[in-house]
């Protein structure tokens, strides 16, 4: 069966971003049944920026509520923390004398957060797309939904597992296929539509976080930054309206339908009412896994208990594939 392995960090609470381009398409991978679907929280990833321990701890677990209550089911996928699963690192390591630091500088992530001060950046964050790249391949997973921000990291696992097998002579690691799909691959900033929606951006009325209530979310859609037009019948008049589209690409993507069904019932609307109608389905989706998640977390011992279930189960699949490897490479011992 084919393979799914995605991950995201437990860096702080998740945007609808986040649930839209990466999360909601877990659950929908995880129920074609076509899959086998292994999840994870990449608190190794996390770490690559300061990480508060007391805080990096709550946030894991809260991001595990946050997988359960969205609908990813520990008795149909793998639900892992990373640190618990040691072949992670294991493999990362391997990878980091795969791959090159040309290939690393040239990552936009890297770019965009190391920022100007690059050289007091982490070796961590510089070496993050190897780690990245060791998470999925330790499961030879054949394919990776993530966000459309997550492209460019992909192509390089490709090329990481590409470098492996010629350099080795074997055919071991599978060439990964990104699942990059639906209208909401990149979810826009409510401020300023060039810009992605992000769980770091300073301004929270950017963004709408999962675990935001009703007049929260009404409040921020309403004061989301659109143009004086109403929308338009066809998805090509939103050429030039970034915003604009941002809100029609959320609404489609909440209420899984396609942007043109979108246009053909709000085309000719003002933002006065469709904002509205957009602040009511986001609510309608994002409530209910908000008060899952609270009542998840009241358990911290449950979730606990999951992760340990999880990280035996994916340990089935990582440490023989970890111990090819360093026969593969010729440790002694493997
Ligand atoms: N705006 C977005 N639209 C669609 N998908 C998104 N993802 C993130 N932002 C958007 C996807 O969410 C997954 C989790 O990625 P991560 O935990 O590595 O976080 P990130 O990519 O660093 O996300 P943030 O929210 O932007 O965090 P900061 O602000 O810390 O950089 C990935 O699949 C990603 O594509």
């Amino acid at each position: 069966t084919p393979r799914v392995f995605s991950g995201m960090q437990p860096s702080g609470g998740l945007t609808l971003g986040n649930y839209l381009g990466a999360l909601k398409r877990y659950v929908e991978m995880q129920d074609t049944g076509t899959y086998e679907t292994i999840y994870c929280m990449v608190d190794l990833h996390a770490i690559t920026v300061w990480q508060d321990p007391t805080e990096l701890a709550a946030k894991t677990r809260e991001l595990a509520a946050a997988y359960i209550a969205a609908g990813v089911d520990p008795a149909k996928s793998i639900l892992i923390n990373q640190s618990q699963v040691p072949e992670h690192a294991q493999l990362a390591w391997i990878f980091n004398t795969v791959a090159r630091m040309g290939w690393m500088q040239r990552m936009t992530q890297f770019k965009d957060k190391a920022g100007k001060n690059a050289q007091n950046a982490s070796l961590g964050l510089f070496a993050y797309p190897a780690l990245m790249a060791a998470d999925i391949l330790i499961y030879h997973a054949t394919h990776v939904p993530v966000g459309d921000d997550q492209k460019q990291h992909l192509e390089l696992t490709r090329d990481i597992a590409t470098k492996f097998n010629h350099d080795y002579g074997v055919d071991f690691f599978p060439i990964t296929e990104p699942v990059i799909e639906g209208a909401a691959t990149r979810v826009m900033s409510l401020r300023d539509g060039s810009k992605k929606m992000s769980k770091s951006d300073a301004s929270d009325a950017s963004r709408i976080n999962m675990t935001d209530d009703a007049d929260t979310i009404a409040q921020k859609i309403r004061k989301a930054k659109t143009d004086p037009d109403a929308l338009p019948s066809e998805y090509k008049g939103l050429d030039d309206r970034p915003e604009a589209r941002n809100l029609v690409n959320i609404y489609a993507a909440l209420a899984d339908i396609s942007v043109d069904q979108v246009l053909a019932d709000h085309g000719g609307a003002q933002f006065g009412t469709f904002k509205p109608a957009l602040a009511e389905l986001a609510v309608a989706k994002l409530s209910p896994i908000a008060s899952e998640m609270t009542r998840l977390m009241a358990d911290v011992a449950e979730i606990d208990k999951l992760l340990a279930q999880g990280a035996e189960q994916a340990r089935e699949i990582t440490q023989p594939i970890l111990k090819r490897t360093y026969e593969i490479v010729g440790m002694v011992g493997a």
